[in-house]
């Protein structure tokens, strides 16, 4: 049985990631951490909290010590968009708590599991079917940060034995916690604003694809992953997962679909555009299905029927 710790639990993943990782390892081996003291208030409602920051090694240490933890997921991040207002501190804060997880996870002989992400490609990256093992040159802070870490875990990995393993997360789609300062938002604020106001302002142009994944595929993933049999992995950090790629006009429709009474239009933020534009169009996950039996379920139509009815649900439409 796991103990595990969850850093930067308070966020979007973080907020659905500790109950999943509750029903799955038991209610009280999951611990899960955050700096901001309403996040652990919020955390603690469901699950052992404990206010940590994670760039404090020797806090860290020692929650790593005292809770016996021998799995540390670490989500602390700063995401594409807010990177690039304050490259510096983006760097100490992605790399920070990733090279804090890897020195703890090999001291006390933990697993690690760090998300990368589609940011981890660049303009040069090839944009359809993006291979598994390809060009890896970003264009933002975030991105620089994520392929970092892919390297430096895999060097924990072979140098020290550490258990580090990782996916690229496309945009993640999700109705618990809003996400914030990344590119692939807007595809959860136009739940929110359709129900609200029954109008959005996209800031991403409309033919702009990118992948993205349902929030329940991306708490399996993530169990699925860190429980695969070792031998089976050629790869570790890390795996392209995808399970549909839309651009804002495909999504859009969706939604037009199921609400005519939808309006939208398009106020382009030119950061977030350059952003979306290197991104891939849709990755080639064909390593994550065959190493570790990868095989997502939520598609758009599903996605878009079950995300208008818990948010319709949460705002009492
Ligand atoms: C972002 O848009 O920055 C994130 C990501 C795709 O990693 N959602």
């Amino acid at each position: 049985m796991k103990r595990i710790l969850v850093i930067g639990a308070g966020g979007q993943i973080g907020t659905e990631l500790v109950p999943h990782l509750q029903k799955v390892y038991g209610h009280d081996n999951v611990i899960g951490a955050d700096l901001k003291d309403e996040a652990v208030a919020k955390i603690g409602s469901y699950a052992r909290a404990i206010k940590l920051d994670a760039l404090d090694f020797n806090a860290f240490g020692q929650a790593v010590k005292d809770n016996n933890i021998d799995a540390i997921f670490n989500l602390v991040a700063l995401l594409s968009a807010t990177g690039e207002k304050n490259p510096e501190l983006a760097w100490k804060i992605n790399m920070g708590a990733l090279v804090n997880s890897l020195t703890l996870a090999k001291e006390f002989k933990a697993a690690v599991f760090t998300p990368s992400s589609i940011g981890a490609f660049g303009v040069s990256t090839p944009h359809d079917k993006t291979p598994q093992d390809t060009v890896m040159r970003p264009d933002t802070i975030y991105g620089v940060c994520k392929v970092t870490g892919e390297l430096l875990s895999d060097y924990y990995y072979h140098r020290f034995g550490v258990d580090a393993r990782s996916v690229r997360f496309p945009g993640i789609i999700s109705n618990g916690c809003l996400p914030g300062g990344g590119t692939t938002d807007y595809a959860v604020e136009v739940f929110y604003e359709i129900l609200k106001t029954g109008h959005y302002t996209c800031p991403i142009p409309e033919d702009s694809y990118m992948d993205m994944l349902y929030m329940p595929d991306a708490l399996n993933a993530v169990v699925q992953l860190m429980e695969a049999d070792p031998s089976k992995l050629k790869h570790r950090n890390s795996f392209n997962i995808t399970c549909m790629s839309f651009c804002p006009r495909e999504l859009f429709a969706k939604i037009k679909e199921r609400i005519p009474s939808a309006t939208f239009d398009y106020n382009v933020d030119p950061v977030k555009a350059a952003i979306a534009d290197s991104w891939p169009n849709m990755m080639d996950d064909s390593c994550a299905r065959e190493e570790w039996g990868w095989n997502p379920q939520w598609h758009i139509d599903a996605m878009v029927d079950d995300m208008l009815k818990a948010i319709g649900a949460k705002l009492g439409k």
